[in-house]
């Protein structure tokens, strides 16, 4: 089965939690703190594998997750990190991160980061201070990211086939290549991209056939444009004729009406450079078709083959390779815009509303420290409630309108407000 789009939900590791211990030594009678931080969250990257062709896997297991980190250890030892996790995608597969394109991975073993662990806590050792000398006090490791991500899958090929149902680009397929589609005598038969090597006198070159398409195409009818993003990336395309005609028309009407589907669909996709072959010929009557058609398209180049027979095929592939080789110049890849990997939006630290009587508190920064926080721990909750107090966070709550006994909301986390 051919899969070309899915969305999966990604979770990176937690950080260890940090470890709260006392050295032990003969003869030391106090030894100091020795609790070592808890190890970072794996991470979760996608790398482009040439091997792969479909999402398929993919949209058997939409949900990943990667290791999280270990606890820190006493004797200052830090937790061991949580493992990277690494999803391996087809190349040409187009990452939208929350809505914006990503990454647009297109080379083997591209690896892009695309959710990172969670920092590990820090352990009481780090606590440690000239005044402070025996904190009993240690962080929990901070939550992964997480990120709905969207996956799109465009095929990299060299060379994409366009044309009506029915026209022979899936027979022409299998004359060039080792590729073995369905091949048969009515309209969609394809009905998911195929893929195949060529190889002509040593060269090796991709050829993607693509269900055909039908007049009305932007409108949805047929399969719609569904599967034409799949040629949008080759270098060459090959429009294939009937040369007998298809659904009534004869064969110059249907080499307009896929010339004028492709202008709808994409202004960048009808300038490049398109090869016209008509095919059939070995059918009675393709003569008188073929004069025909050369009246009202005469500047263009044009090539006569039979798919079935392999007449003229010959010929064609050598054009192919001829426009393959010069192609950059005619047909650059077409740009995709991938927003910077990295944004930086400034975030104030909390923001305060109330809802329904309950003052919550919201902030990456007050939502992590409250995440990271033992509230078991003496020590951890004083530690806590300092920084919020120099954060500013019992002012705000009070000009808000906040008494003592009212419920305050952080993270997933209430408590009772107190001065
Ligand atoms: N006589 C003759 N028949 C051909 C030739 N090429 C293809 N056909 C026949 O035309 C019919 C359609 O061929 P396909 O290769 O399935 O056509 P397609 O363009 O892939 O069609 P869709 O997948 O439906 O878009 C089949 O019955 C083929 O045997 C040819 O050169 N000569
Ligand atoms: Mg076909």
């Amino acid at each position: 089965m051919f899969i070309d789009k899915v969305s999966v939900s990604l979770t990176a590791g937690r950080g260890g939690d940090g470890c709260i211990s006392f050295r032990r030594e003969k003869y030391v009678p106090y030894g100091g703190p020795d609790g070592g931080n808890g190890g970072k969250g794996g991470d979760i990257y996608f790398e482009g594998d040439p091997h792969k062709a479909t999402l398929l896997d993919l949209s058997y297991r939409p949900k990943f997750k990667s290791e999280d980190g270990h606890k820190g250890l006493s004797s200052g030892k830090f937790g061991r990190y949580g493992e990277d996790l690494i999803i391996k995608i087809p190349l040409g597969t187009l990452v939208f991160k929350n809505g914006e394109c990503f990454a647009d991975l297109k080379t083997a073993g591209e690896r892009i980061l695309i959710v990172k662990g969670g920092r590990g806590g820090r352990g009481n050792a780090s606590f440690k201070t000239g005044k402070y000398t025996a904190p009993r006090i240690a962080e929990k490791g901070a939550p992964g990211e997480t990120a709905e991500v969207n996956l799109e899958l465009r095929l990299i090929a060299d060379l994409g086939f366009l044309g009506l149902p029915n026209a022979g680009k899936s027979t022409l397929l299998s004359q060039i290549s080792a590729a073995k589609p369905k091949i048969a005598d009515y309209p969609f038969t394809t009905l998911s991209p195929n893929l195949g090597v060529v190889n002509y006198k040593g060269k090796h070159f991709v050829a993607a056939d693509i269900p055909g398409i039908i007049e009305g195409a932007h409108k949805g009818r047929g399969l719609g444009f569904e599967f034409l993003r799949h040629i949008r990336r080759t270098k060459v395309l090959i429009h294939i004729i009937d040369v007998n005609g298809f659904d009534g028309n004869d064969p110059y009407k249907n080499y307009k009406i896929i010339n004028d589907e492709l202008k709808k669909y994409s202004k960048y996709l009808a300038k490049k450079h398109i090869i016209t072959v008509l095919n059939k010929i070995d059918l009675p009557d393709s003569q008188k078709h073929i004069k025909k058609f050369k009246k009202h398209l005469k500047t263009k180049k044009l090539f006569e083959i039979s798919a079935a027979t392999r007449v003229g095929v010959d010929k064609l592939l050598k054009e192919i390779v001829k426009m393959l080789e010069k192609s950059i110049a005619f047909n650059p890849e077409e740009e995709i815009k991938t927003v910077p990997v990295k944004k930086y939006v400034y975030e104030p630290e909390f923001k305060v509303s109330v809802e329904d009587g309950v003052f919550v508190a919201v902030g990456a920064k007050i939502e992590t420290l409250t995440e990271m926080t033992k509230f078991s721990e003496d020590e951890a909750l004083r530690r806590y409630q300092n920084i919020l107090k120099k954060m500013g966070l019992e002012i705000e709550l009070e000009k808000m309108g906040a008494k003592p006994g009212d419920t305050v909301r952080i993270g997933g986390f209430e408590f009772t407000f107190e001065k």
